[in-house]
């Protein structure tokens, strides 16, 4: 069988440069052209970056950082914004043509690069049992070889149903009663790999998995802390928000292992400065932190802040928060006095004096905010590290009031709003309640498998349906020949996409391929043109409304492949009224006005210019709705990342070129890499102490110790050592290629997140 290691490109040819110390600025915008030319032609080019994230167009499709409410910028989007629709607006295709002259084998020795590049997907199509290549099939026909296998089931729970995080609110908010109504919870997501740790320690500490700050709280804070993210090409429109809090004179302290280039320094496009001279600096401070020692920091933090308390009482503490809104604080001062500073020193590769001055700069803020995202997350400590960032910020009272609070930073641009509409394995009760009134169903209560325990579902054949509304789970999820070897267990896999990729190759006994429209397309249907809804990271809901011709009109809206295979599944009589939703979107809404709290008069409020916010108590009210009714200060044993000597600890990250699974290119030009993908960043002091030099090849082995105590090696082949400015014993390379090095057991403590920023491994000298 083909593998991923084959990959056609040449690793000799990469070309490894300085790594930069700016974002943005002339380069950016260059590429975002050439991307969009490339891909979609002039005309598209412009129709489509002309109405990115405008009131009346569509919403990016890269990430969910927000809009800047009231003043949007004509072209309110980024270089990797614009990748991004390039990406999908393209006028490359792939239909029945191409599929008959690429076997399914031939195309599984394809890069991920590779498939993404033939252009989207046009046709519904079908791999038959036995057969060696896909073949169109009628949308009929496609609905009824679904219904027919989940109808065969032994019961509904061995059918899975996977969520990426960029379908709709409408389409989220009826696939989940779809699921339900068929009688499962089993709804895994890429929020389980993303910020499923977040949510879990959110919910805990403060009673709601969101953060809890705006756009103009960052802008008007004294303090950003920003904490195992990437914003420089992650989320590159909040360099422009950072920029503004800057300029009111907020200190940002990045907290990352790697100097990355936006954290440091940025360079606005949009504005004269950015595009002549050096750009503005982004971070005060860079606290250049081993892998996993978050939590010793936060911790070691505390423990000074409480030292300074002691020093001077009354200056340091917000007694009266603390008093009124909080449950757990002496527990929790108990132990933060027993942390061990030497350890905290160890744990984080820092200096004392730099956790002092971090420590100084907490005290002197009045409004503090922290924000994260997949460095915290993707930590088996991962939940016990937030909720460590969220007893910081309780001690001084930064909850819950302007410029302050808890901003975990969302990585598709609406995994938030699928988790309100419902994708989840385990809702709460109020929620299957009120679905259950609406519609006259009865939602199933156990809860279902999220995405680990999905691959361990179908790798013990107890599953063996997998439908997946968008997303590239082969590739996306950890311990890739487990997960590839699970869904070939399967009788039907199904894949709602775009874009061909490597899960459309590792398939069930029979395949089918869905072609969905995406955020940039024209949605028409019986009553006339739709539009759907998003939610950013900050909680805002707005429309999206996509303008360009869909390049083909076999393709279906997501509402539509959704209402297309409940009426085959239930047939007539069905309480649901699949037909009048999938004609006249305003219908869903209405439903979700009565199901989902915060929508009550959704159609109204999301018609609104800058659409509507929903409600978050502790940010609204100082209300925690945890189990003690208060806002929870957490204690954690401290957990840190020694490194054994001879190993390295990897952690799996973004190139600037790429869009999760969906690669974009093979440069990463802030990291100073050209012309490939297969490089591991690695400390000088180290390449050397392995007995390496600059520009070796190495394969990488990982050493996983299982529950019986035996230790498990996984490989991956032929990575370029890059000698990189990352902490000793720390080393880095990308997602998806290192995805067969992580245990599908290495998970997150609470969250069950893959941990992909902390893998143990050694390398070994290529012959
Ligand atoms: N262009 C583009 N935009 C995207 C995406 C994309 O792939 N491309 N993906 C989207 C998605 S789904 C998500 S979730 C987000 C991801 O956004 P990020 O979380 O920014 O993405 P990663 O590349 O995983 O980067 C993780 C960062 O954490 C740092 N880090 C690793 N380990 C640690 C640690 O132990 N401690 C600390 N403090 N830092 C650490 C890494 O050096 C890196 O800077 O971006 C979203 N936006
Ligand atoms: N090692 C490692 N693994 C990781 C991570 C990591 O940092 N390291 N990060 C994790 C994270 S944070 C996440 S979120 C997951 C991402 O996991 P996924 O969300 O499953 O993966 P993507 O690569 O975003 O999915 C890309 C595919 O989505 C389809 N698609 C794009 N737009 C649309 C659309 O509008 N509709 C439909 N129906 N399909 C569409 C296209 O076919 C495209 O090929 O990966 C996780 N895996
Ligand atoms: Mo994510």
């Amino acid at each position: 069988m083909a593998r991923r290691d084959d990959y056609e490109y040449d690793e000799h040819s990469i070309v490894v440069t300085k790594n930069k110390q700016y974002a943005a600025g002339v380069p950016a915008v260059l590429v975002s052209l050439q991307r969009g030319m490339s891909q979609m032609g002039a005309t598209r080019t412009a129709a489509s970056l002309a109405k990115l994230n405008q009131r009346k167009g569509f919403d990016c499709p890269g990430c969910a950082w927000p809009e800047t409410p009231g003043h949007r910028k004509h072209a309110e989007f980024c270089e990797n914004g614009a990748k991004a629709v390039a990406e999908e607006a393209t006028k490359r295709t792939v239909g029945p043509d191409f599929f008959a002259t690429h076997s399914v084998d031939d195309l599984l020795g394809r890069t991920e690069y590779w498939l993404g590049q033939q252009g989207r997907l046009t046709h519904p199509i079908v791999l038959r049992p036995g057969t060696t290549h896909y073949e169109p099939i009628e949308w009929d026909d496609a609905n009824r070889i679904i219904a027919d296998e989940l109808n065969a089931l032994g019961s509904p729970h061995e059918a899975i149903f996977y969520t990426s995080g960029r379908t709709s609110n409408e389409a989220a908010f009826l696939y989940q009663l779809l699921i339900r109504s068929f009688g499962t919870n089993n709804m895994p997501d890429c929020s389980n790999m993303c910020h499923e740790s977040s949510g879990s320690a959110l919910t805990a500490s403060i009673g709601i998995g969101k953060g809890s700050v705006s756009v103009p709280d960052i802008e008007n804070a004294d303090l950003i802390l920003i904490a195992g993210q990437n914003p420089g090409t992650n989320h590159p429109r909040m360099l422009s928000t950072l920029e503004k809090a800057k300029s009111n004179g907020a200190r940002v302290i990045a907290i990352n292992p790697l100097p990355e280039a936006g954290l440091l320094r940025f360079k606005d496009p949009q504005k004269v400065h950015g595009v002549i001279g050096d750009g503005a600096a982004i971070s005060d401070d860079f606290l250049q932190i081993r892998i996993g020692g978050d939590m010793a920091l936060f911790q070691g933090l505390a423990k000074l802040l409480v030292a300074a308390e002691d020093a001077a009482p009354g200056t340091v503490l917000d007694r009266p928060f603390i008093d009124r809104h909080t449950a757990g604080f002496d527990a929790w001062l108990d132990h933060i006095r027993r942390v061990d500073l030497d350890t905290v020193v160890d744990a984080t590769g820092l200096t004392i004096e730099q956790l002092h001055d971090t420590a100084q700069a907490l005290i002197e803020s009045n409004a503090t905010i922290i924000c994260w995202a997949m460095g915290l997350t993707q930590q088996t400590h991962g939940v016990a590290t937030i909720e460590e960032a969220v007893n910081l910020l309780l001690m001084r009272g930064m909850i819950g009031k302007p410029g302050a609070g808890v901003c975990p930073v969302r990585g598709h641009s609406n995994v938030q709003g699928d988790r309100t509409m419902g994708i989840w394995e385990k809702m709460p009760e109020s929620f299957l309640a009120a679905l259950d009134t609406e519609f006259d169903i009865t939602s199933p209560r156990e809860h279902g498998l999220d995405a680990v325990d999905s691959i361990r579902a179908m790798q013990q054949r107890r599953a063996s349906v997998f439908i997946a509304m968008g997303g590239n789970f082969a590739s996306a999820t950890p311990d890739t020949d487990i997960t590839e070897a699970a869904l070939r267990n399967c009788s039907l896999t199904v894949q709602v996409s775009t874009k061909l990729n490597r899960s459309h190759l590792v398939h069930g006994r029979t395949a089918l391929i869905l072609p969905s429209l995406g955020r940039t397309d024209k949605d028409v249907q019986a009553t006339g043109k739709q539009f759907v809804t998003v939610e950013d990271s900050m909680s805002m809901v707005h429309r999206s409304r996509g303008s360009l011709t869909p390049s083909s009109i076999h393709m279906r809206s997501e509402v539509a492949i959704v209402c297309g295979i409940a009426e085959t599944l239930f047939g007539p009589g069905h309480p649901v009224p699949w037909t009048s939703f999938n004609s006249d979107y305003d219908l869903i809404r209405d439903a979700i006005s009565r199901v989902v709290p915060g929508f009550e008069g959704f159609n109204t409020k999301v018609r609104q210019k800058e659409g509507f916010g929903l409600p978050h108590p502790p940010r609204d009210s100082r209300t925690f709705q945890t189990k003690t009714g208060k806002a929870n200060f957490s204690v954690n044993d401290l957990v840190w990342l020694p490194v054994p000597p001879g190993r390295l600890m990897l952690q799996t990250l973004r190139s600037h070129d790429q869009y999760n699974t969906t690669i974009y290119g093979l440069d990463d030009r802030y990291r100073g890499v050209k012309g490939g993908r297969r490089v591991l960043f690695v400390n000088t002091r180290d390449i050397k102490n392995l007995g390496y030099r600059d520009g070796d090849h190495v394969d990488l082995i990982s050493e996983w110790t299982n529950r019986s105590g035996s230790i498990e090696e996984r490989r991956a082949d032929n990575f370029r050592l890059v000698a990189y400015p990352t902490p000793v014993g720390n080393a880095a390379a990308y997602y998806p290629e290192t995805n067969p090095l992580i245990p599908l057991d290495h998970v997150a403590d609470k969250s069950n997140t893959p941990v992909s920023k902390a893998v143990l491994i050694r390398l070994e000298h290529r012959p």
